[in-house]
């Protein structure tokens, strides 16, 4: 059984993951490629309850660590019985955010240590790292309108603009850092073009250079 391929989609507030991800999925599945799509935190029972708890705005802070943490305790959760499972069947996991995002959110936005979270990465994933990586980027402004527009913000949309251009840094960091990975699409350009750009990224992926390209059209997104 060959291996599944794992992807992952990164990016700032509202600039377009979820949208995006259905797309990718729906044009994977058309070249017959049996996708798993999932998100973090997220993905299993207990994950989306630790989910639940990062994202309500609750009434006791959370600490820098304890989030840190609860990130990678759902990552934990997520890469055992799904990421890992589908991976070995030969499905191909298409994820909205991961450790990326913990680089960008807690390493950028939260101002901890990289040296802790490469510890912490290293012990929950082992050698497990996304083959492609879509990190959609654009303005912050243009990102939390278009949040916005979906209704009452939770713990992280709540925060100042600030703290999201930090993490834009910290994920343009990350591109730079591994450029054969991380590929950078510019989000803040009509869908039907930020789909061109992703079919094309796709479409170098080595397994999928000989197949034909869809004509994109907008997808609604899941949220
Ligand atoms: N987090 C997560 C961490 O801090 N550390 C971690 O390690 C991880 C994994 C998760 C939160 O957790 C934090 C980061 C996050 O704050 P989330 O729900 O996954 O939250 O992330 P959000 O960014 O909040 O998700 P959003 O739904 O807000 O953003 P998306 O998915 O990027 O945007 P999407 O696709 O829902 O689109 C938003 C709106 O814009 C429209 C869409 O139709 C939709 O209405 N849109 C466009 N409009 C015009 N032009 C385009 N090109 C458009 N693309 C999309």
């Amino acid at each position: 059984m060959t291996r599944g391929k794992f992807i992952t989609l990164e990016g700032g507030e509202g600039v377009g993951k979820t949208t995006n991800l259905i797309f990718i999925k729906d044009y994977l599945q058309q070249h017959g490629i049996s996708v798993v799509v999932s998100r973090e935190p997220g993905g299993t029972q207990l994950a989306e309850k630790i989910r639940q708890l990062l994202l309500d705005n609750n009434s006791e802070a959370v600490s820098e660590t304890a989030e840190l943490l609860m990130m990678f305790a759902a990552r934990a959760q997520h890469i055992k019985h799904v990421i890992e499972p589908a991976l070995a069947q030969g499905h191909w996991v298409l994820c909205d955010r991961f450790t990326d995002a913990t680089y960008a959110y807690q390493g950028g936005g939260r101002n901890i240590k990289i040296g802790t979270i490469n510890w912490l990465e290293n012990l929950v994933q082992g050698t497990l790292k996304p083959d492609l990586t879509l990190l959609l980027d654009a303005p912050v402004e243009v990102g939390i309108s278009r949040a916005r527009e979906r209704g009452a913000f939770d713990r992280f949309e709540s925060e100042k603009i600030g703290f999201f251009e930090t993490v834009r840094r910290a994920y343009l960091l990350q591109a730079e850092l591994f450029p054969e990975r991380i590929k950078l699409i510019k989000a803040n350009q009509p869908l039907t073009d930020v789909q061109l750009a992703i079919t094309d990224v796709i479409r170098s992926l080595p397994c999928l250079s000989t197949l034909t390209c869809p004509t994109p059209s907008s997808t609604d997104s899941v949220k």
